[in-house]
């Protein structure tokens, strides 16, 4: 995400902090490198040219040229008008599900594939881990197999579901989907509704009537953000039509210009609530202006790492794991298991994008064959280890190794370059575990592994 004006505006970071004393043409030349930038995220002019504008008043007004380092300066307003123009001050990250009559109800509307269904699956997930009951409907009649689609992601993930008759208009299953919501003592309805190729004028009395029967504390638009500005355009529409309260957007992972996200708030004064990161269930999160804001100028959305691994990384697991490290009993089994879970964490890449200030070590690591390629390989060959092997890597003579590397597809030096490090590794953790610092032994030794993730986090931003 965001990739390309991450660089951009990087390289106009470092030209930047290398200098003691700032020139107002310093300045004025960095500014207009990031309005080129913004240009080239797909941000519309207009955009581009009142965020440098703001960030030149606030500078001058800061009178950063005098400062001991105002590169720094420069740099920090940058990321407070990017958290501004992110939509820092708006709502984004909590519903009120007080404010109206049980059930509340959101209304998730959008173009046709932008990903309103995918979407509806994916926040009944995360709302049910927040302990909410959440009944999903499709109001979808009139593609075939819409009504589906839904409730077999429903099933999937264990959510109610109505079982909707596509030849039944759409304000009886609006009531039914109430009758069955009240019974069940749900907490929400969530209500997908169908998309249409272009905003058109028979949608949109549609989606006026379903809000009209359905009172949504929540209408959702659901935008694409492949499509860049279009999007920012199609919420445009719909907001002249409906009471929008936010903006979900999806396909970010694969929109490395960010122009929709960057723009969308500022253009139509609406938050961005959610993106969607990918097409698997999770692939949801909150978006919050100040985290993305520190991931674009690569300073690293910790937060996001912890909730990550907390989703993806089984506790007991993690404790058992922390336990054993901090006894020195780390085996070549429990290397494995560690793979596996940084490849649930999206690889190596997939970590590295969310640390901070890890833009050069990337680049090192592109370059290097340092990749998940080299992690899977290492993989590999564990498996074909036998579990005494394992657990006692010092049995692996020549013909052991020479089985190992045949039975993985490596050659004898990979085994012998697993070996190595491994064993590095496990001197390195009797190490510290002999004597490990107050701070190690509290990484280590308490309950919680992924705590214990999130404070080694920490720790690495502060290095
Ligand atoms: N990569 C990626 N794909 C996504 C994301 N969200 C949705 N998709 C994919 O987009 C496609 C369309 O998603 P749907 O949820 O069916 O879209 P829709 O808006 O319900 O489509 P209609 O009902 O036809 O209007 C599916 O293949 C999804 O897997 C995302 O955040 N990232
Ligand atoms: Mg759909």
């Amino acid at each position: 995400m965001f990739g390309n004006f991450t660089d951009r505006i990087l390289n106009t970071f470092d030209s930047l902090t290398g200098k003691g004393l700032l020139t107002e043409e310093d300045v004025t030349k960095a500014l207009r490198e990031i309005r080129v930038a913004m240009l080239e995220a797909d941000v519309p002019l207009a955009v581009a040219k009142d965020f440098v504008l703001k960030i030149k008043e606030k500078a001058v007004g800061e009178k950063i040229l005098k400062s001991i380092k105002p590169g720094d300066m420069v740099i920090k307003i940058v990321r407070d008008s990017l958290a501004d123009l992110l939509g820092k001050n708006l709502p984004s990250e909590s519903f009120d599900l007080s404010y109206k009559s049980s059930p509340s109800v959101f209304l998730l509307v959008g173009l046709q594939g932008s990903g309103k269904t995918t979407t509806a699956g994916k926040l009944s997930l995360l709302l049910k881990n927040d302990k909410k009951k959440v009944l999903l409907s499709s109001l979808d009649i009139y593609r075939p197999a819409a009504i589906e689609q839904l409730n077999q992601l429903a099933k999937s993930i264990e959510i109610d579901y109505m079982e909707n008759n596509p030849n039944d208009k759409i304000a009886n299953l609006v009531k039914n989907s109430f009758t069955k919501a009240k019974q069940m003592s749900h907490d929400i309805i969530i209500f997908d509704t169908a998309g249409r190729t272009t905003v058109d004028v028979t949608l949109m009395e549609e989606i006026k009537e379903i809000q009209q029967i359905t009172d949504p504390s929540e209408i959702l638009l659901v935008a694409d953000s492949m499509i860049g500005q279009e999007s920012v355009n199609v919420a445009k529409s719909f907001q002249s039509y409906v009471d929008l309260s936010g903006i979900i957007l999806t396909r970010v992972d694969g929109d490395s210009k960010g122009g929709a996200a960057l723009s969308m708030t500022v253009s139509t004064g609406k938050p961005i609530k959610f993106i969607g990161v990918g097409e698997k269930i999770s692939n949801l999160e909150k978006f919050s202006a100040d985290r993305v804001a520190d991931r674009i100028l690569d300073m690293g959305d910790i937060v996001g790492i912890v909730e990550k691994a907390e989703k993806e990384i089984d506790e007991k697991e993690a404790e058992k794991m922390a336990n054993k490290l901090s006894k020195g009993n780390f085996d070549l089994e429990d290397f494995q298991k560690q793979l596996a879970q940084m490849k649930k964490l999206g690889g190596i890449k997939g970590i590295l994008s969310l640390m901070p200030g890890v833009r050069k070590a990337k680049e090192a690591i592109e370059n290097s064959n340092l990749e998940d390629k080299t992690f899977v390989r290492m993989g590999a060959i564990i498996s074909s280890m036998t579990k005494k092997e394992k657990i006692n890597p010092s049995i692996i003579n020549g013909s052991r190794k020479k089985r190992i590397a045949s039975g993985s597809g490596a050659e004898i030096q990979d085994v012998n370059r697993l070996l190595k490090q491994f064993k590095n590794m496990q001197d390195m953790m009797k190490k510290m575990s002999k004597y490990g610092t107050e701070g190690m032994e509290r990484m280590l030794s308490n309950n919680m592994g992924t705590k214990n993730l999130g404070n080694m986090l920490n720790n690495l931003k502060r290095k």
